[in-house]
């Protein structure tokens, strides 16, 4: 399936939402004025876009009418897919350095999908020929380190684990330790979402990137945060948590698939301004997918004239 269809299938309930409402709101007309363009600005709210992003959304569309005085349904469409393309940035994908050791931790709050992209990532890499590790970090649940060796079973991956309860840290020492040993091209670390309070995750964290930094000082290391897209504008407070713990350098936004509520992309990247690199469009194995911005905004707004 291309990357067009697997978004618009994933995101079919956002994209029903904003397509409907947008359309409801200018059936009447086929042109937008000003009350118009506030129910517009609701809509975008709704779909968890964000006050502050929907604000800078909707002063782009009315700053272009002001100089063009085009008010016609196609024109306000092209805007609104302009400006959420500007809030949403550059794309940066997850690249993975040729010849050097690249690691991928996975962090953020519990449940919201950091096992599972670790297993889908997995699949993917090692589908495209990848010799790929699995270190199981989140050592606060037993239940966790089986669900890492499933997706182990299930892709053919070694996992490195210790039991419930060991120090996570120690889980990272070893895995590195495994992956330098085997000549691992790739080493995804799960690690917990909750532990007793927040210092405690806090200080886990940065327990974990320091063994990196000594451990595997020449490795290419990628922190990514996963955030689940259903949990709407707390996903900008976590984000800001999570930066401070450990160094993230991209987003991984999951269930995107479970409401309609996935313009909280746009919230986040608004927010935060971390590039979003990976999207999470349902549970299944395939469903995982490099962030595209273009395609995202095509998937969430009606289709527009060519022009
Ligand atoms: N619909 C949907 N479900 C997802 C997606 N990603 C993960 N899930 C589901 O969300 C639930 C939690 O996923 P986990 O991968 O266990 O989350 P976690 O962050 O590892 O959770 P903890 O280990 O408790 O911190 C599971 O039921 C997953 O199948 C997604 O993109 N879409
Ligand atoms: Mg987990």
């Amino acid at each position: 399936m291309g990357i067009l269809n697997s978004f618009k299938r994933g995101l079919q309930k956002t994209r029903d939402f904003v397509t409907e409402g947008f359309n409801r709101i200018a059936a009447n007309m086929g042109f937008f004025d000003e009350d118009m363009l506030d129910d517009l600005e609701m809509l975008l709210i709704q779909a968890d876009v964000g006050i502050a992003a929907a604000g800078s959304i909707m002063d782009e569309i009315r700053d272009e009418i002001k100089k063009v005085g085009d008010i016609s349904q196609e024109a306000v469409l092209q805007t609104l897919e302009r400006s959420m393309l500007a809030v949403l940035g550059q794309p940066r994908h997850l690249n993975i350095e040729e010849g050097t050791l690249t690691i991928i931790l996975l962090v953020g709050v519990n449940g919201t999908g950091k096992t599972t992209t670790a297993g889908k990532l997995c699949a993917r890499y090692k589908k495209t020929g990848y010799n790929v590790l699995l270190g199981a970090a989140d050592t606060f649940r037993a239940a966790a380190i089986e669900q890492l060796s499933h997706w182990g079973e299930m892709t053919g991956t070694p996992v490195i684990a210790h039991q419930a309860g060991s120090d996570p840290a120690a889980v990272v020492f070893d895995a590195i330790q495994a992956a330098k040993a085997r000549k691992t091209d790739i080493l995804i670390l799960d690690t917990a979402g909750r532990l007793h309070n927040k210092q405690n995750l806090m200080d886990e964290l940065m327990k974990i990137r320091r063994i990196i930094r000594r451990e595997a000082p020449d490795a290419s290391c990628q922190t990514l945060l996963v955030i689940d897209a259903t949990t709407g504008q707390n996903a900008v407070s976590q984000t800001k948590f999570f930066r401070e713990a450990s160094d993230v350098t991209g987003l991984v936004i999951t269930k995107l698939d479970g409401n309609a509520k996935g313009g909280v992309v746009l919230a986040v990247a608004h927010e935060t301004g971390m590039p979003i690199m990976l999207a999470g469009l349902g549970e299944g194995v395939e469903d995982l997918v490099d962030f595209d911005s273009t395609t995202f905004v095509h998937s969430l707004l009606p289709d527009s004239d060519p022009v």
